[in-house]
């Protein structure tokens, strides 16, 4: 048999569920999730290796209009995939079923292959679902519609063998063993960045960025320092909390998820600092990483 090797890419709303179903197709918790819209803001590789294949999974942030320059940089990354992608995956789900008008004619534009992903059937009944089938098939830019549930029982040998047949004969890009494209410590800042979406309502999380500092791997425990910018000096006060107990909060819920992650036993020191509306600042998002890589 031939090798396959190509690049599958997710686009669809805030919220639908495409870091869930990107972890759960990888098998690996690659992409943070959170109950609240605009977790993802990078384009996050995540291979799938087989003996005879190897695919190569882009989670995108959630389409949205943007509103400041990271929101830019974030709808960027999404256009990404519409430049090199074998096939891409559209997503809806139960509880937001409509695609958004922009991301249809991208799709019509495309020559790309495109299924589209109903998400969250979990929530409900089949009679529910069969016209939202019926209503993307007859869109007729999809080559199939799959009714899923990446939260609860997601028929993954099923997908696999819809999505190779889209997938070229090619051997590898990337060594088999490895599993991402992104290295250790931005997932370390996405761990912090998902505890503090957990902690903080609205606007908190928003406003806030991660950046590793030192990342010291020993033989017995990682030494990570971090440290988290919010935009404004109130922001810092309300993510450090009443004597330490905000950032201790989320500390030690990002120092768990670290350590089921590595394997291994962190210690991580965490400090907050103002970087004034760093979402505006072209520089910053740059030094940040939120620039494309094409
Ligand atoms: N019931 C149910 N909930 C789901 C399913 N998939 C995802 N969710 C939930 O939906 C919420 C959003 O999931 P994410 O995977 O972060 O969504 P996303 O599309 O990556 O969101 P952004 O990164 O903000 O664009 C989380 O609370 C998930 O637990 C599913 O199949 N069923
Ligand atoms: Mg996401």
């Amino acid at each position: 048999m031939e090798h396959k090797a190509g690049f599958i890419g997710i686009v669809g709303k805030p919220n639908v569920g495409k870091s869930t179903f990107s972890n759960a197709f990888v098998g690996e918790r690659l992409s943070i999730i959170t109950a609240k819209a605009q977790t993802t803001r990078h384009r996050i590789l995540g291979f799938m290796n087989d003996e005879n294949y190897q695919l190569i999974i882009s989670d995108t942030p959630g389409v949205i209009k943007p509103s400041y320059k990271l929101q830019e940089k974030m709808m960027d990354f999404v256009g990404e995939i519409f430049t090199d992608s074998d096939l891409i995956l559209a997503m809806v789900s139960m509880d937001d079923p409509d695609l958004p008008d922009d991301i249809i004619e991208q799709l019509r534009k495309s020559e790309i292959p495109a299924y589209l992903l109903i998400n969250k059937c979990d929530l409900s009944d089949q009679e529910k679902i069969i016209p939202i089938i019926a209503k993307y098939q007859a869109l007729d830019i999809f080559e199939n519609v799959f009714a899923i549930s990446a939260l609860n029982g997601l028929d993954r040998e099923k997908l696999i063998e819809e999505i190779l047949v889209h997938i070229p004969d090619h051997p590898p890009f990337y060594p088999k063993d490895q599993l991402t494209d992104k290295p250790e410590r931005f997932f370390v800042e996405e761990m912090i960045r998902e505890a503090i979406f957990e902690q903080f309502r609205q606007e908190i999380p928003y406003a806030t960025q991660v950046e590793v500092i030192e990342f010291k791997e020993e033989p017995r425990i990682i030494k990570i320092v971090a440290t988290i910018f919010a935009e404004r000096q109130s922001q810092k006060g309300i993510l450090v909390g009443p004597g330490g107990t905000g950032i201790r909060g989320f500390g030690t819920r990002a120092r768990k998820q670290c350590e089921n992650f590595f394997g291994k036993k962190i210690f991580l020191d965490l400090k907050v600092s103002v970087k004034k509306d760093w979402r505006k600042d072209e520089v910053q998002l740059k030094r940040f990483g939120y620039n494309k890589k094409k």
